[in-house]
């Protein structure tokens, strides 16, 4: 009879394990992929490029184009933590087209992954 209870305590203990394993692998990819307000799952499923980005304003200096990109002297973006650099953002096509080296330039800013999307751009 003993040996029953045991038994019964062993697999509850393993039940009550399982589940906080389980628990565990949910909380940190909730955490990382989707923003407070969303019920993870569907949000994503519906809108896959808005999860985890945030969009900022920056300015600056092109100092090279692409065809699918646009480098900036850019002053620094609080938003996304940047100090002043120059770096390469991704940009669409028409965009990349609209500007050339030397245009003093305002610019929207997709920020995703520690990379940025240039997604409106305007000559100063
Ligand atoms: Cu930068």
């Amino acid at each position: 009879m003993k040996r029953l209870i045991l038994t019964a305590t062993a697999l509850t203990l393993a039940g009550a394990l399982a589940a906080c394993s389980k628990k565990a692998e949910t909380s940190p990819s909730e955490a990382a992929a989707a923003p407070p307000a969303a019920p993870a799952a569907d949000a994503m499923a519906s809108m896959p490029m808005a999860a985890g980005a945030k969009m900022a304003k920056g300015a600056g200096t092109v100092t090279a184009v692409s065809a699918d990109s646009i480098t900036v002297d850019h002053a620094p973006i609080p938003e996304a933590n940047w100090p002043a650099m120059t770096m390469a953002f991704k940009a669409a096509p028409d965009l990349a087209k609209s500007v050339k080296p030397g245009d003093k330039v305002a610019f929207d800013v997709k920020l995703q992954g520690g990379a940025g999307e240039i997604t409106a751009i305007r000559k100063q």
